[in-house]
């Protein structure tokens, strides 16, 4: 029989992406099929549906994708196209949704968070668009997990998922393909590969680390055998179950050793890092670190160098809690610019409406409408056609972009696995002084403006109530504060810092130094320390 009996499991609700738990949990009896059959059915079912599916190779992935296939062969898929190995990068999962007219597919992965027997697991769905699934359908998925009582999943052997090729699975066709050709293939339609080429072979050295994630066959293929960048140039690029014990989220703590090299007056010219399922991105220069809030900015000023945006840009959008260093280069540029709440589901309407092309969030992802999840390694092609076309290097490209724009001062303090109840008192109180805050004075600091976001998308006149604390002071600095949906552990707690210099004067302070005085201020409205007990951020980016 291919039909199980089964009974809802509590906390099968999807988060900013996808439904991550821990891998234990995922593991457990019917966890994983019951939110794969709750996701089939939420979407009116895969009968005769062609769909996408791959992960980032991280434990249980491979297990995962034969259930999932299974299942949907008993649900009547007609073909799953699957990545070799079940590894698909998110970017690319969603290149080959794309270019194969496929009606969605599901992405295996907890991208930055560590992987591993005991670490994190998940599951994406993306639409037909190639985008992750709105708030309109995860919250349909949730929904079905609450009444699931049965799931489909055929009764056969394991499909071979190493060699490329068709096979089947009961009446639906199993399409192992090359995870890496296609969306190689796509980067050499948008970047000018023979100016690239010529970078490498005037001896420009880059180091690209990816973090024993899924990056690396991709990053060997496109840098060293298509580029000609040296052998070596890519490390840590063998994908592994638990990414070999790395952290696989870049940013300078959890990268700290392509940030020690970097760091080095005698580094390489160029270094860049993503994370495990290849959607986020690190820019380094020799002794520079590049905000990813100035990366998207960066990238808006200067598409129009790069053969794939020469036309210019439709527009720009940037998730809330990101700086406004990309409004201040949309103005200037005549380009629509919008703000959305944290997520990359947010920017799919924009895209599919053709009001934006280039996306980007403070969380190092960047990403335009080539596909519709952000893309780690396409924002680090952007910057290397970028360098080739100016012929500069990344702290001339920062120091012109500054003088030009200004600066906006930005970090992220994130304090991880805080107490749940503590988290959400925190806030609640806030809430509730919100109306009051302004006109205050803390710290020497005016408070302009104080609100909860709230989002109504342009497109679809959709709205997301509660994205986030927005305290704005005077001057144009500001501190916004949520929570993280994306943790298995406790809450984390996200305090993003901004201060906006002008110039010329102060324009290369260290980032910590110019917002000390937001930090203050946040700490004694908020009390976060002083709550928590905790001596200071875990993270700092
Ligand atoms: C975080 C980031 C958000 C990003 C999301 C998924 O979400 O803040 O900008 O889109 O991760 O990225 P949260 O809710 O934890 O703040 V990924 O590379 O983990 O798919
Ligand atoms: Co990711």
């Amino acid at each position: 029989m291919n039909t199980i009996a089964t009974t809802p499991i509590d906390g099968q609700k999807p988060g900013t992406s996808g439904l991550r738990k821990k891998t234990p949990v995922f593991m457990g009896p019917h966890y994983l099929e019951n939110f794969v059959q709750a996701t089939f059915d939420a979407i009116g079912g895969v009968a005769g549906k062609t769909l996408v599916l791959g992960g980032d190779g991280r434990y249980f992935g491979a297990e995962a994708a034969q259930v999932i296939l299974k299942m949907a062969a008993a649900n009547g898929a007609a073909r799953v196209i699957v990545g070799q190995g079940a590894w698909l990068s998110t970017p690319a999962a969603s290149n080959l949704i794309r270019q194969r007219e496929a009606d969605g597919g599901l992405i295996l992965s907890a991208s930055h968070n560590p992987g591993g027997p005991n670490e994190d697991f998940g599951v994406k769905y993306n639409m037909a668009n190639g985008g992750p699934a709105p708030e309109a359908v995860t919250a349909a998925i949730h929904a079905r997990t609450l009444e699931i009582t049965e799931y489909a999943k055929l009764q056969a052997p394991d499909v071979n998922l190493t060699a490329i090729g068709e096979s089947h699975l009961g009446p639906m066709v199993v399409e192992v393909v090359d995870p890496v050709m296609a969306y190689a293939d796509l980067m050499e339609t948008l970047f000018d590969f023979k100016a690239l080429r010529g970078l490498f072979h005037e001896g420009f050295t880059m180091r690209m680390d990816s973090m024993c994630a899924i990056t690396g066959p991709y990053a060997v293929e496109i840098l060293e055998n298509r580029l000609g960048a040296p052998e070596g140039t890519v490390t840590h690029e063998q994908p592994l179950p638990d990414f070999g014990g790395m952290h696989p989220d870049p940013n300078p703590t959890w990268a700290h050793e392509l940030m020690s090299e970097m760091m080095a007056e005698d580094g390489p010219d160029f270094g860049a890092a993503s994370d495990g399922d290849g959607d986020r991105n690190m820019i380094l220069g020799r002794q520079v670190y590049v905000s990813p809030s100035d990366s998207l900015a960066v990238l808006a000023a200067n598409a129009h160098l790069v053969p794939g945006y020469k036309d210019g840009l439709k527009g720009v959008a940037r998730s809330m809690p990101t700086s406004a260093a990309v409004d201040r280069v949309a103005a200037a540029m005549g380009l629509d610019c919008y703000e959305t709440p944290t997520g990359w589901k947010f920017f799919g309407n924009l895209m599919d409406a053709g009001r934006v092309s280039l996306c980007g969030e403070e969380s190092f992802g960047t990403g335009s409408d080539h596909v519709r999840e952000k893309d780690g390694l396409w924002a680090v092609l952007m910057w290397l056609n970028i360098i080739a076309a100016r012929g500069q290097g990344v702290a001339e490209i920062m120091a012109d972009h500054f003088a030009r724009f200004g600066r906006n001062y930005y970090s992220r303090h994130d304090y991880e696995a805080l107490p749940v109840a503590m988290a959400d008192a925190m806030l609640g109180d806030l809430r509730d002084r919100l109306a009051d805050l302004p006109g205050q004075a803390v710290e020497g600091l005016r408070i302009e403006t104080a609100d909860e976001f709230s989002y109504t998308d342009p497109v679809d006149g959709s709205v997301s109530a509660q994205q986030g604390f927005r305290i704005l002071f005077e001057g144009g600095s500001r501190v916004v504060l949520r929570l993280s949906g994306t943790g298995t552990e406790g809450a984390t707690l996200r305090v993003y810092l901004e201060r906006f210099a002008p110039g010329p004067d102060g324009l290369d302070l260290d980032p910590q130094q110019a917002l000390a005085p937001i930090i203050a201020a946040t700490e004694a409205l908020v009390g976060i320390r002083a709550r928590s007990g905790r001596k200071g951020p875990d993270v700092i980016t």
